[in-house]
């Protein structure tokens, strides 16, 4: 094959009118129109003298145009490199630099700050809006509908997904055409996925979930989906009547069951409901029953490795597990220190390998290494256990990591900004539950002697140089951190202590 990610999960469609994309306006695209439109943006972005094997750094709203621009990075040979909506422009100088992107693509809002950021290495931004305009589309739209796609193999790198890491400095996870297939595929068997599938995706499009899980089964199966911009309860439940299946984060989950006309009646079609990312509550998944009937099919992936583990189609979907090792992936619980296998029902680090795991941290040599060992093995990160039946229970993080409505956060990165604020002598930010959105960043503060610390002030900062939804939703000052014997902050304790603050959310 000439290019395998482009012919497997693109070229497959061509030339026909089948339904991809279902818009909320009611709009349908058709397979064959969704391919010409990602050819001429293949042709567009030909114009802009990119090689093979260079990065493309986009951050855009989720559109049919946006979802192309990955179609035509493919069948161009470039590197997709996604951005949260949300970043700054500062936190967006640290990837656009450290990968190196020669293309920029963003909304035409952030242009002006981007456009010294991407000038400083001689790359160069071009616009695309949420509703499709923007600068690399109308270059687009007088290009033919055609395009030959580049040579590649499975072995070509296809995307840079950046991870934060727990020292703060996000890493870009490299991830090949054969990483992204080799899932697609397996979960297109394991979900039964088919091309009566109309998957309800309401997922961005800039992280794995989104991205590669929903879009590349949908891709990979033939079915279309309900491709909407954001999760909106409104959307979500006027929309599910037409759908087959939905992927989701706990959030969506927790969201759809506080709604009164989230009711079985509303869900008796559907074939298939799947959540990931963070952990679904055994009482989530317990309350879905009852109200719908189905039980969530949860399952466990990150960015460096995309989906490791399912509950079982046919058979039973454990509550609070997150089901077998996939085909192909194999998975061991380790002991952090020793790196050693454990008995089986031991608590200890969870490592895969598989075809799925991705090749490295691009230019950290010493990161990967850290964390891929020489024999495939990828260290998650994440404790668990296997039980007597081979379910795969994930028990807690070694870690410092606070998932909020699925997007990672790492206290480091806010403890580094606030330690760096007048008045505070240190910091640490912990996860607390949060009804929401599962748990949400906490910052307690120390003064420095003498000072009171101005936490409005502190936030306004900590506001305008990092996303949204990494804002501590209180700071509180105290008068010491707990510490151990080592000298190490005892976030277990600060959490137990802080555990109640956000219960009536
Ligand atoms: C938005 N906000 C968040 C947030 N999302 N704050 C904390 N955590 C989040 N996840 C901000 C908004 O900017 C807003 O700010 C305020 O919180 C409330 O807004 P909202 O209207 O409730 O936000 P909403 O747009 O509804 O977003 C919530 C959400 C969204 C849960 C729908 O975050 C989402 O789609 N999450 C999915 C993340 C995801 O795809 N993760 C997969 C990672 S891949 P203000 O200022 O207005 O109050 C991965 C691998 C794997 O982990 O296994 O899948
Ligand atoms: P990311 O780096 O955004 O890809 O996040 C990956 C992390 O999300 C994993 O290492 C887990 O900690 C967490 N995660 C993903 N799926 C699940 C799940 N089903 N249950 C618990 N944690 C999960």
């Amino acid at each position: 094959m000439a290019n395998p990610l482009y012919d497997r999960l693109f070229g497959i469609h061509a030339g026909k009118d089948t339904p991809f994309l279902h818009l909320p306006d009611g709009q349908t695209i058709t397979h064959a129109a969704f391919l010409d439109l990602a050819a001429q943006i293949a042709n567009a972005l030909t114009g802009y003298e990119l090689e093979p094997g260079e990065r493309v750094a986009v951050q855009v709203e989720k559109s049919p145009e946006a979802l192309a621009l990955v179609a035509a990075c493919a069948q161009t040979g470039l590197i997709f490199l996604p951005l949260n909506t949300g970043y700054t422009t500062s936190e967006l100088r640290y990837f656009i630099e450290n990968s190196g992107a020669k293309l920029v693509v963003c909304d035409a809002s952030k242009k002006d700050g981007l456009t010294p950021i991407a000038a400083a290495q001689n790359a160069r931004v071009e616009t695309l809006n949420a509703d499709g305009s923007g600068s690399l589309m109308r270059r687009a739209l007088g290009m033919l509908p055609a395009f030959e796609p580049v040579k590649r193999t499975e072995d070509d790198l296809a995307a840079f997904l950046y991870t934060s890491g727990t020292t703060g400095r996000s890493k870009g996870a490299m991830l090949t055409q054969a990483n992204l297939l080799s899932n697609a595929e397996t979960l297109v068997q394991e979900w039964r996925f088919t091309r009566d599938d109309v998957l309800l995706h309401a997922l961005p499009i800039f992280h794995t979930h989104g991205l590669f899980v929903a879009t590349n089964v949908v891709l990979a199966s033939g079915g279309s989906m309900i491709f909407l911009p954001k999760f909106e309860l409104d959307d979500m439940i006027r929309l599910m009547p037409q759908a087959t299946s939905m992927m989701g984060v706990p959030t969506f989950y927790t969201r759809l069951l506080s709604d009164a006309r989230f009711t079985g009646d509303l869900t008796r079609h559907m074939r298939l409901f799947i959540s990931g990312s963070a952990p679904l509550l055994a009482e989530t998944h317990e309350r879905f029953e009852d109200r719908t009937g189905h039980r969530i099919l949860e399952r466990y992936g990150m960015t460096e490795t995309n989906m490791n583990t399912s509950n079982p189609y046919d058979g039973e979907r454990r509550a609070g597990t997150v089901g077998f090792p996939l085909p192909d992936v194999e998975l061991k619980v380790t002991d952090p220190d020793s790196g050693e296998t454990l008995p089986q029902g031991e608590i200890g680090m969870i490592e895969v390998r598989g075809p799925n795991v991705f090749q490295g941290y691009w230019q950290m040599p010493e990161k990967t290494a850290a964390e891929l060992r020489e024999d495939g093995f990828f260290i998650t990160g994440d404790l668990g256990r296997v039980d007597e039946d081979g379910y795969v229970h994930i028990v807690g993080r070694g870690k410092d990591l606070i998932i909020s409505g699925g997007y990672n956060i790492y206290p480091k990165e806010i403890e580094l900004l606030l330690d760096d604020q007048p008045g505070v002598l240190e910091s640490a930010v912990i996860g607390v539950p949060h009804l929401d959105f599962g748990e949400t960043p906490v910052g307690l503060l120390v003064a420095e002697p003498g000072q009171t610390p101005n936490t409005d002030v502190i936030l306004s900062k900590v506001q305008d140089a990092l996303a949204r939804f990494k804002h501590p939703r209180k700071l509180i000052v105290l008068d010491a951190l707990p510490r151990n014997t080592m000298g190490k902050v005892q976030k277990n304790v600060l959490r137990e202590e802080f555990k109640d603050l956000f219960k009536r959310d």
